[in-house]
C-alpha cells in the first residue's frame, strides 16, 4: 500500500471512529443529535421541493438510507484528505477534522455528540499518524507493526462505540405499552367480510399497522418520555391550556375509521393508508382553550423538535372527526407514526393536517406565522382529491387468459366517500365495478371487476365517483402544490395459454 493511500485511509478511520462516538454520546444524551444525523436533517429541509419530490418518488422508503449514506461518503471523503494533511502537519488535519464536525456541532440539538466526535476523531489521527510515521532505524518506511497495532484498536474501539450506541438507542427507544381506555364513541363495526379474502393481490381493507405508509422530515424518530410529554394550546385564546398524556386519556375518546393521504402520492401510488383512530376530538380541545372570539384562521402544530404544520382552522372546526389521536388500530401510537400523539384530520392532506409527536397547538394567522411546508410553497389548504388504484393485476404482470378479477381500492374523503368505481379496458367503454363494504365518507373503498382476459397487451384504467356526485378528473397534476391527479393506466400482459 502506497504511503498516500495508507494516509488516507487512516484520516477515513479516525473520522469513522470519530462519528461512532458522537454517535454513542447522542445515544445517551439526545439520539437525533448525532452528528450524521444532524447534517442529514439539514440537507433534507434545504433541499429544493422538486428534488425532494424527486427523492421521494424515485427512492420511496430508501430516501432517508441514501441521504445518510450521502452524507457518510462526502464526510468520509474530505477525513481522507484530513488525513493526507496530517502526514505532513499533523495540525493541518486536525484542523480540517475539527472543521468537519463543527458543521454538525451548529446544527444540531445539542453540541456536545459532535464535540465527542471531535476530539475522539482527533484524538483517533493522532494514534494512527503517530503509528505509521516512519521509524528512524532500519528503513525509511513505516513500521508494519506499529500500523496494525494503532489501526486495530483504533477500529476495535471504534466498533465498540458504534455498537453501545446503537444498543442504548435502541433500548431507550424500545416500544412502550401504554393501555388506553374504550371509547365514548366507537367506530362502525368492521366487516367480517372484506373483500381481502375473495379478490386476491387487493390491498387489505384495514392497513396493518407494520405496513403504514411513513411520510416524514425525521431521520432518527424522537424518544418522548410520556411523563414529560404535554400538548399546549395557546396563541389567540381566551386562555392556554396544558394538558398531560393522562389528561387526554381522561376526556371522552372517540375511534373512528380514517384514511390517510400523503401530497406526495402519485397517482396509482402507495402513500395512502386506512386505520383505526382512537383520540380527543379537536374540538374539545379547542373549546377547552376559548377559541369562540379568536382572529386565527390556522391552527399552528409544533412537534416535540420544533417541526411545525399548519391547519386551517375552519377545517378542523367544521364538525368533521377531527382529533388528536392516541392509539392507532386497537393500540397507542407507535413511534414511526407519532407517539404519544399526533393530529389527524379527515379530508386533508397528512402535510398540512397529521402532524406527528405534536406538543402545541398555536391558534395564529397564515399572514403572522407560516409551517414547514407553507414556507416551502405548498398549498395551505389542501383537500385530498378523489383517487383510485389498481392493485390487481400487477402494472407489467402477465396473466394466464379467461376468467381473472380487475381489482383495487379508491378514496374520496370527506367528500361524501366513494359511491362508483368504474373501469375501462384498451380505452373501451367505463364498466362499474362491484364495491366493498363501506366504512364513512372518510374511509377508502375495496372495488373489483370480473374480466374475462384474452391474450395480448391490455390497458385498464379506473376512476372513482364521490358521495359529493364529482368524478375522478382525467386532468394529470403532479403532486406540488396539491395533491396528484389523473387516472392510473396500467398494462397487462395476457399470455397466449
Ligand atoms: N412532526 C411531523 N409530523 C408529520 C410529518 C412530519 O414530517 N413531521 N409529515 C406529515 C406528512 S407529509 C404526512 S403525509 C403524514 C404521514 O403520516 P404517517 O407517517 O403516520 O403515515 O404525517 C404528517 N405529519
Ligand atoms: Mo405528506
Amino acid at each position: 500500500m502506497s504511503n498516500r493511500l495508507l494516509s488516507f485511509g487512516l484520516g477515513v478511520l479516525a473520522a469513522l471512529v470519530g462519528v461512532a462516538a458522537g454517535h454513542l454520546a447522542a445515544a445517551l444524551t439526545t439520539p437525533a443529535a448525532s452528528p450524521v444525523l444532524a447534517v442529514g436533517s439539514e440537507v433534507i429541509d434545504l433541499t429544493p421541493t422538486p428534488l425532494k419530490e424527486w427523492a421521494v418518488r424515485e427512492l420511496g422508503t430508501r430516501d432517508k438510507p441514501v441521504l445518510v449514506g450521502s452524507v457518510l461518503v462526502g464526510v468520509l471523503v474530505l477525513a481522507g484528505i484530513a488525513g493526507l494533511l496530517a502526514r505532513r502537519r499533523f495540525r493541518y488535519g486536525a484542523v480540517l477534522l475539527v472543521a468537519l464536525v463543527a458543521v454538525p456541532a451548529v446544527l444540531a440539538s445539542s453540541v456536545w455528540p459532535s464535540v465527542v466526535a471531535g476530539v475522539v476523531g482527533v484524538l483517533a489521527l493522532f494514534v494512527l499518524t503517530r503509528s505509521a510515521a516512519p521509524v528512524p532505524a532500519p528503513g525509511d518506511g513505516p513500521s508494519r507493526r506499529a500500523v496494525l497495532v494503532g489501526v486495530g484498536s483504533v477500529a476495535f474501539a471504534g466498533v465498540a462505540m458504534g455498537a453501545a450506541g446503537r444498543w442504548i438507542t435502541s433500548y431507550r427507544t424500545r416500544v412502550v405499552a401504554v393501555s388506553l381506555p374504550a371509547p365514548a364513541s366507537s367506530a362502525t363495526d368492521f366487516p367480517a367480510r372484506a373483500l381481502d379474502s375473495r379478490v386476491p393481490g387487493i390491498t387489505p381493507l384495514r392497513t396493518p399497522t407494520a405496513d403504514f405508509y411513513r411520510v416524514d422530515t425525521r431521520l432518527a424518530l424522537p424518544v418522548v418520555d410520556l411523563d414529560g410529554w404535554t400538548l399546549t394550546i395557546d396563541g389567540d385564546v381566551e386562555r392556554s391550556v396544558t394538558y398531560s398524556f393522562d389528561d387526554l386519556l381522561a376526556m371522552p375518546l372517540i375511534e373512528r375509521d380514517i384514511t390517510l393521504t400523503c401530497v406526495s402520492n402519485d397517482v396509482g401510488g402507495r402513500y395512502v393508508g386506512g386505520a383505526r383512530w382512537l383520540g380527543v376530538p379537536l374540538g374539545d380541545l379547542l373549546s377547552a382553550a376559548g377559541i369562540a372570539g379568536t382572529r386565527a384562521d390556522q391552527i399552528l402544530s409544533t412537534d416535540v423538535d420544533g417541526m411545525t404544520i399548519s391547519t386551517p382552522l375552519s377545517v378542523a372546526t367544521d364538525g368533521r372527526d377531527a382529533m388528536i389521536a392516541v392509539g392507532m388500530n386497537g393500540a397507542s401510537l407507535p413511534r414511526e407514526h407519532g407517539f404519544p400523539a399526533r393530529m389527524v384530520v379527515p379530508g386533508l392532506y397528512g402535510f398540512v393536517s397529521a402532524c406527528k409527536w405534536i406538543t402545541r397547538m398555536t391558534l395564529t394567522t397564515y399572514a403572522e406565522q407560516g409551517a414547514y411546508w407553507t414556507q416551502r410553497d405548498w398549498a395551505t389548504d389542501a383537500p385530498i382529491k378523489i383517487a383510485s388504484r389498481v392493485d390487481t393485476p400487477r402494472p407489467l404482470s402477465t396473466v394466464s387468459p379467461g376468467r381473472t378479477v380487475i381489482g383495487g381500492i379508491a378514496w374520496a374523503q370527506h367528500r361524501g366517500g366513494v359511491t362508483a368505481v368504474e373501469v375501462s379496458v384498451d380505452g373501451g367503454s367505463w364498466s362499474p365495478a362491484r364495491l366493498g363494504p363501506s366504512l364513512g365518507e372518510d374511509y377508502w373503498r375495496q372495488w373489483y371487476l370480473p374480466w374475462t382476459a384474452t391474450p395480448g397487451r391490455h390497458t385498464v384504467s379506473c376512476r372513482a365517483t364521490a358521495g359529493s356526485g364529482e368524478v375522478q378528473t382525467a386532468t394529470r397534476a403532479a403532486p406540488f402544490p396539491d395533491g396528484s391527479s389523473g387516472l392510473q393506466e396500467i398494462v397487462v400482459l395476457v399470455s397466449d395459454g
